[in-house]
């Protein structure tokens, strides 16, 4: 039986990778930092909790990483943990760059002390590419520009990465993922942001929803299928940096309007304002993922479209707060 470890498996990305990994017969070990009270509802949303290995440790605490390792040995360690929302990454950009960053170096050197064997996959991002427009889509060529002090700490993590594994010889793979989507993606960001208020605004639980800039563009796809690309680059037989997207883009104005027809809302020009506390000092104006590489290397592709992934996220949304409501009853 194959071991993996998942750092972050409390997040979005954790719980679908390990169904994913679980389906395949792994053992999962899934790491939780210390919480007076953690939070399983995602991995209880894929009814999965109790299938789990949950182990202690710290992206900010090198020695819980060095002794994860050491005690393990898992032949596969995914690395999603991380403070992973640009908008709070300027207020706190040290503690983003202490996760983000030093934490992945601090587990690529428990690797390479304690398990070398071990295969690394690190949680890059589109992020990273910002500004770099490179004729309307990014590939694993486009140089990168980041915008925030989130995708700064992403791009010294791919870079040591991609380190180790020249100079150590570890197997260690950057999966460049563009935004990925789901019926557990944090409230924070924007499209459940959007699909939660949406279904909110339908049972009369609220009458606004605040954004920021609508003319953002996001290649947008669905985590449970972004999960397998994870899981075959570590499969290949040499380590290496893979795109994952769809190579389509919308704007969060589109996302809306979509959210509000799922609803059977009319008229959501009636609903959201705009609120500046909710726009960038430095915004990522459009990505779309250039992803032929992961197509001809791995055999991947996203299988959800866009507006199925609207209507998954405004129909679970709706499901929970119809739920509520009648348990009130
Ligand atoms: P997420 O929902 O924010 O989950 C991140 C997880 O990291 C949370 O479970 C969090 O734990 C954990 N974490 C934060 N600080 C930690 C620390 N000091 N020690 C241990 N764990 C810590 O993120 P996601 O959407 O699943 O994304 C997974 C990874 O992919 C992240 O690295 C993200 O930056 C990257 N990424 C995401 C996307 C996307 O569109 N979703 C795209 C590209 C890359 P708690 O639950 O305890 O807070
Ligand atoms: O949903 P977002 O917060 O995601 P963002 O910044 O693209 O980052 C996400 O995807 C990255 C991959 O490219 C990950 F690495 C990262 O960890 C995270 O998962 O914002 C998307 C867009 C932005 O342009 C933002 O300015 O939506 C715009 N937006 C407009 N109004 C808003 C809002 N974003 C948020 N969060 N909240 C708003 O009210």
């Amino acid at each position: 039986m194959k071991t993996a470890l998942i750092t972050g498996i409390l997040g979005q990305d954790g719980p679908y990778l390990a169904k994913f990994l679980l389906e395949k017969n792994y053992k999962v070990y899934g790491m939780i930092r210390r919480y007076s009270n953690p939070n399983f509802e995602n991995l209880d949303y894929l009814k999965i909790t109790d299938k789990i290995e949950y182990v202690d440790g710290d992206m900010n605490d090198d020695s819980s990483l060095i002794n994860l390792i050491k005690n393990l040995r898992p032949d596969e360690v995914y690395n999603l943990a991380a403070q992973s929302f640009v908008g709070s990454s300027w207020e706190m950009a040290k503690l983003t760059t202490e996760v983000n960053s030093l934490g992945v170096l601090y587990l690529l050197n428990a690797i390479k002390f304690f398990s070398p064997m071990t295969k690394f996959y690190q949680a890059s991002t589109s992020e990273m590419f910002g500004l770099s427009n490179h004729n309307g889509s990014q590939d694993e060529t486009t140089p990168f520009h980041p915008r925030s002090p989130y995708a700064i700490s992403k791009v010294y993590a791919y870079w040591m990465t991609v380190n180790f594994r020249e100079s150590f010889g570890i197997f260690a793979c950057n999966g460049i993922l563009f935004n990925h989507e789901s019926p557990i993606r944090g409230l924070q960001f924007v499209t459940r942001k959007i699909t939660d208020g949406v279904a909110k605004i339908k049972y009369g639980l609220a009458n606004k929803l605040a954004l920021g800039n609508l003319d953002a563009k996001r290649d947008w796809g669905f985590a449970g299928d972004y999960v397998e690309a994870m899981y075959l680059m570590l499969q290949q037989d040499k380590a290496d940096d893979y795109v994952v997207g769809t190579g389509e883009n919308h704007s969060v104005r589109e996302f809306v309007e979509l959210a509000f027809k799922y609803a059977g809302i009319p008229n959501w020009k009636k609903y959201v304002v705009i609120d500046p506390r909710f726009k960038r000092p430095a915004e990522v104006h459009a990505l779309r993922a250039k992803w032929d590489k992961a197509k001809k290397v791995l055999g991947w592709q996203p299988k959800v479209k866009f507006e199925e992934l609207v209507k998954m996220m405004v129909e679970a949304d709706l499901k929970r707060y119809k739920q509520q409501l009648d348990l009130q009853k």
